[in-house]
């Protein structure tokens, strides 16, 4: 066997690894990718065309209603919170998904022990600086990888991804996630969102296509 038939085999073989690798990443993508969306290594902005301007001293997160304890945070007070960080893929009803973004922020958990919601809160009305609210059952924010982020792949979450503090409920299509986040309602019924009163679904699952109702 001369040199050039070794290196030849050997540039098949690793051929095969890297479109073995492909596949196994393909596959993995299916079944990461919900029915009829394609994936984006970009950053999509979408937004009602403002993009508020909150200088830090003037945040504040209000979060109350059916809750044993409402609290008023300022920027400071928010940021002593316990944190955490976690990796999830972000859907989109326009039909683009971004795996793998990594947020960082607040658990809503650890929101919810603070304010401790009464037996009768089932709903969560959340609003924003820009006007926009949006809903979600509460049963659907307590999974661990729901969170208010304020920091976005390990920096500050920047203006036109919803900064200073933004919403993420990765399990529903991304409309449910309030960038610039001001107020966080507990409710007993439920209380429809911006594109929920416009024909969006109320309950938004990527896996069931529910994007419009
Ligand atoms: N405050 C506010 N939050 C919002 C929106 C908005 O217009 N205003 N758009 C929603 C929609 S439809 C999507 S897809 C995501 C977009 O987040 P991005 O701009 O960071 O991609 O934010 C959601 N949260
Ligand atoms: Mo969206």
């Amino acid at each position: 066997m001369s040199n050039t038939d070794s290196t030849s085999a050997k540039e098949r073989w690793a051929a095969k690894q890297k479109a073995a690798g492909f596949r196994a990443r393909e596959t993995a993508s299916r079944d990461r990718l919900p029915p009829g969306q394609r994936i984006t290594t970009g950053f999509p902005v979408l937004d009602l065309g403002v993009q508020p301007e909150i200088p830090l001293e003037a945040w504040q997160l209000e979060i109350d209603g059916a809750v044993e304890n409402p609290v008023k945070f300022s920027w400071e007070a928010f940021n002593a919170l316990p944190q955490i960080e976690d990796v999830s893929d972000f859907h989109c009803v326009t039909t683009w998904s971004k795996f793998d973004c990594r947020w960082g922020g607040v658990a809503f958990r650890t929101l919810c022990e603070l304010v401790r919601p009464k037996p009768s809160a089932k709903f969560v009305y959340f609003t924003a600086y820009d006007g926009y609210s949006t809903n979600a059952p509460l049963e659907k924010c307590l999974d661990d990888d729901v969170l208010v982020a304020t920091r976005f792949e390990g920096e500050p979450l920047p203006r036109e991804h919803g900064g200073p503090a933004r919403v993420i409920i990765p399990k529903l299509y991304a409309w449910k996630g309030a960038k610039f986040v001001r107020g966080i309602h507990f409710l007993e019924q439920d209380r429809l969102g911006y594109w929920e009163v416009r024909g969006y679904s109320n309950s938004a699952d990527p896996w069931k296509e529910e994007r419009y109702s």
